[in-house]
């Protein structure tokens, strides 16, 4: 049965609705950042850039480094963008858009976050580099899916019991990162751990202005939290959602973080810019080695 105009939507000239893209546009290595602003730093690297568009927050440019093709798209904030982003580039590439079924051969695409975050425990220092090997998602969105083949309810439970989780908040999930790309970014000057991906900024991760709290004692709650050793290392908005659906719809990701507060500590970075500079050139050359 063909997919419907209403559920796949493509614009006037066959691009896919949010994205503004068509499928001959992206690059099967695909690196994500949060902030539109990024993508140019992360092309600024390149050898040539074939193809650019912006649509909402969502720019993408598409070009060449050391021979390699690479998109790089912004996703904005949160996880709900990484809703809209994930099914579209999938359907880029898993969908026929002149016959609007799935195609027999589907198509794995490589995704690598570079992003910011914050550390949750104090031995992990402002201007260092986090490796996500899980995620842990506190935010609600992968509840619309079927999950249950990617959960892990060990450490989901641990985590309900240790922190008194309320009941009416969404129950968390605990999604891995890919393992092959892990192998290929891992270095041993990274911290690695378990990330929680939280659906705000200030509330949802324990920042107070001047609303109070549901749970006042929630942030030191996961910062105490542990699981035979695996602990909550950072904070941030989108890796769990990137993980769940890449898992759900099987493609590779891995989600490499600039840790630019401690949240334990109190302190941010004093040039968050250059943390992020050396981690896009990081990533680019694993990328290319
Ligand atoms: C919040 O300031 C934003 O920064 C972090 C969070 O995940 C959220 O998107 O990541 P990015 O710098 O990649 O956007």
């Amino acid at each position: 049965m063909p997919i419907k105009e209403s559920e796949l939507i493509l614009n006037p000239d066959g691009s896919i609705y949010h994205l503004n893209l068509k499928p001959e546009n992206i690059s099967n290595t695909i690196i994500f950042v949060g902030d539109q602003d990024r993508v140019s730093k992360v092309t600024s690297h390149f050898d040539s850039i074939e193809f650019e568009t912006q649509k909402r927050e969502f720019k993408t440019q598409t070009g060449y480094y050391k021979e390699k093709r690479i998109s790089v798209i912004s996703t904005g904030i949160g996880a709900d963008n990484i809703d809209i982003v994930l099914n579209e580039l999938d359907a880029l590439v898993n969908i026929d858009f002149k016959t609007r079924e799935v195609k027999n051969k589907l198509t794995s695409l490589n995704i690598i976050r570079i992003g910011t975050s914050g550390a949750l425990q104090s031995n992990i220092p402002i201007d260092s580099f986090l490796l996500s090997t899980h995620a842990l998602d506190i935010n609600g969105m992968l509840q619309a899916y079927k999950i249950d083949s990617i959960r892990n309810y060990d450490i989901e439970n641990a985590f309900i019991q240790q922190t008194n989780w309320h009941v009416q908040k969404p129950n968390p999930i605990v999604i891995s990162g890919s393992d092959k790309l892990r192998e290929k970014f891992e270095n041993k000057t990274f911290y690695k751990g378990l990330t929680a991906t939280a659906g705000g900024f200030y509330g949802p991760q324990g920042r107070v202005l001047r609303l109070e709290l549901q749970d006042s004692k929630l942030n030191s709650k996961i910062d105490d939290f542990n699981f035979n050793g695996v602990k909550v290392t950072n904070l941030e908005m989108e890796t769990s959602a990137i993980y769940g659906l890449s898992k759900l719809l099987g493609h590779e990701a891995i989600s490499l973080n600039a840790i630019i507060a401690n949240r334990v500590l109190g302190v941010f970075s004093e040039n968050p810019n250059a943390v992020v500079e050396n981690l896009i050139i990081y990533a680019l050359n694993k990328i290319t080695e």
